[in-house]
């Protein structure tokens, strides 16, 4: 018999898909269904402990064989807490020692429930992950199989050790039951650590993470440097790459393409690198696609996909990979063109060679994304009415403005709409942005400190909440001429007006979107900032252009009124 309970069944799935080989069971209730279905599995020896201190250390004592992975299974309460001496050894020895704990559903703790105590994370400080499973199911199981697969590979890597995996579950008598064995579709997630001393990528690799891709698209996150340019325009050759100027000088503007996505531009494959993306309609979008497979690289070898479906990590910094990707694309585009070279001409092998990407993978796909690119170019640049004030009609112009000047120069987004803005008209530059946790408190602050730091001019540019929350960044008498700040003043938070569910609400402007009728003039006086005020198209000219050339001992301010 077995019992029918979906978390149970894709632990236990991917217990045996990871290679568990022995599993010590310790009697319980809360844990019966995993015992059970352990025990019925027939892929695992198991081993049977009613004391779980003495369980723990036995279930070590078998990882000192072979040093793969073993299971111990606790019931909830107390019994999780007496495997601590063992997974504390296992800690210090680099044992992978899998810690199950079967968990009563979180509104029961805390309340006076029997055998219940806070177990998520009650062992955090002696492994190497810990996880707690939702209690819900559904729409969550992308994330509780997710957090399965982290705890399982971290057992083993990139440093082998202890890891918790906590399991809330309904009482047994709950549970349907069934003669016939589950089967639960899942996969592994696949861990490659190619940061590791002689682990670098192969051709091989590659091949396996491309496997039958028609579709790829490379995803680049925010850096803290930006890449290499000619790698990224070589990359670019051959498959469609979605970025930002948070990363790449290549970057091309592509959020307005999501706001409609036709299908043929939807990828199969998507391999993402770097941290945050300032556009969020990619994350939904992608999500939503059936068969996609998401194959992550980070320095970290982190789990994290904002669009799921991760299907393997790679553990590797960004700009190495890119470097060896770089390589496998021209190799794999050279061998086809080697193949097809000996009928053509010589001018069209070397435009074969150029476009090669769209014969490797699927013929249309490069194109198509090349078209869109063009598209959403063409549609943002004519959105802008250079003739009137606006905050995109004054990025556009200095950044017209900034191609003749001879200086070196950093540039600051603050989040909320600026940050917006530099990934459609600042694209071609790199971009520095609080882009972390997203914050609006310290944009201005942080560009203060890299003026310090730099002989670079320092441009920042903000939105007024962001600018008055972060008005004591200007209250140092360290600060000099290579700090110039752009302040739009629009009296609120004007990205709330664009929130889908928000027009509705009465509240939005006073409490949701923070109106005020401050500007900046006081804060530079007091500060000894020089002031220019631009209330007109003409004043924003005009005050750009004294921003970009005038040279001062002080910070300078351009403040753009836009209501
Ligand atoms: C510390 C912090 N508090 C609150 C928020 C939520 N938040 C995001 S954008 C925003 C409004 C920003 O307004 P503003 O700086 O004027 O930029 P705008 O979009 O109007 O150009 C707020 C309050 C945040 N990101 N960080």
């Amino acid at each position: 018999m077995y019992y029918i309970n979906e978390k149970t069944n894709m632990l236990v799935a991917l217990l045996a898909q990871y290679g568990v080989k022995d599993v010590v069971l310790c009697p319980g209730s809360r844990n019966a269904m995993i015992v059970n279905n352990i025990a019925e599995n027939g892929n695992f020896r198991v081993h049977r402990f009613t004391d779980e201190r003495s369980a723990a250390f036995a279930a070590l004592g078998m990882c000192g064989e072979d040093r793969q992975p073993v299971a111990v299974v606790v019931t909830s309460g107390s019994a999780l807490m007496n495997c601590s001496p063992a997974v504390v050894e296992a800690y210090y020895r680099h044992m992978p020692l899998v810690v199950v704990s079967a968990d009563r559903p979180q509104e029961e703790i805390g309340q006076n429930v029997g055998q219940t105590m806070l177990q998520a994370d009650a062992l955090r400080h002696c492994t190497r992950c810990s996880v707690n499973l939702t209690d819900a199911m559904g729409d969550t199981a992308y994330f509780n199989h997710r957090l399965v697969c982290e705890a399982l590979v971290k057992s083993i890597s990139p440093v082998a050790g202890p890891v918790h995996i906590n399991v809330p579950l309904p009482d047994v008598s709950e549970c349907e039951q069934s003669d016939t064995a589950p089967s639960f579709d899942c996969q592994p997630i696949l861990f490659r650590n190619a940061l590791a001393s002689g682990a670098a990528l192969l051709t091989s690799d590659f091949d396996f993470i491309f496997d039958d891709a028609r579709r790829p698209i490379l995803v680049v996150g925010q850096t803290t440097e930006p890449l290499g340019r000619m790698m990224m325009t070589s990359i670019r050759k051959q498959m469609v790459v979605l970025s930002e100027p948070l990363s790449d000088l290549t970057s091309e503007a592509f959020d307005g393409i999501f706001s409609n996505m036709p299908s043929e531009l939807l990828p199969d494959l998507v391999i993402y690198v770097g941290d945050n993306m300032v556009c969020r309609a990619i994350n939904r979008s992608f999500a939503s696609i059936g068969n996609l497979k998401v194959w992550r690289v980070s320095a970290e070898g982190d789990f994290a996909s904002p669009f799921m479906h991760l299907a393997g990590v790679v553990r590797q910094t960004p700009e190495s990979f890119l470097l060896q990707l770089e390589a496998y694309l021209k190799e794999k585009a050279a061998s086809r063109n080697n193949t097809m070279g000996e009928h053509l001409s010589d001018t069209m092998g070397e435009h074969l060679s150029d476009t090669m990407g769209e014969e490797c993978f699927d013929n249309n796909f490069l194109s198509a994304w090349t078209v869109a690119f063009a598209e959403e170019r063409q549609r943002l640049d004519e959105a802008i009415d250079m003739q009137r004030l606006s905050a995109a009609a004054t990025v556009a112009y200095i950044h017209e403005q900034l191609e003749d000047m001879e200086y070196d120069y950093r540039l600051h987004y603050a989040n909320s709409t600026s940050v917006r803005l530099a990934c459609r008209y600042a694209t071609g530059n790199y971009v520095y942005c609080n882009r972390g946790v997203n914050g609006i408190e310290g944009c201005v602050s942080t560009a203060a400190g890299h003026s310090l730091a730099t002989d670079a001019r320092v441009f920042c540019f903000t939105g007024d909440l962001a600018f008055f929350y972060d008005q004591n960044a200007l209250w140092n008498s360290e600060l000099s001429g290579n700090l110039r700040i752009v302040v739009f003043n629009d009296h609120r938070g004007s990205i709330f007006d664009r929130v889908k569910g928000l027009a509705a609400s009465s509240q939005r402007e006073t409490f949701i979107a923070g109106y005020h009728q401050a500007d900046a003039r006081g804060i530079t006086t007091q500060n000894d900032i020089g002031y220019i005020a631009a209330k007109t198209i003409d004043e924003m000219h005009l005050g750009v252009v004294k921003l970009l050339t005038e040279e001062t001992s002080r910070p300078m301010l351009l403040e753009v009124f836009l209501d």
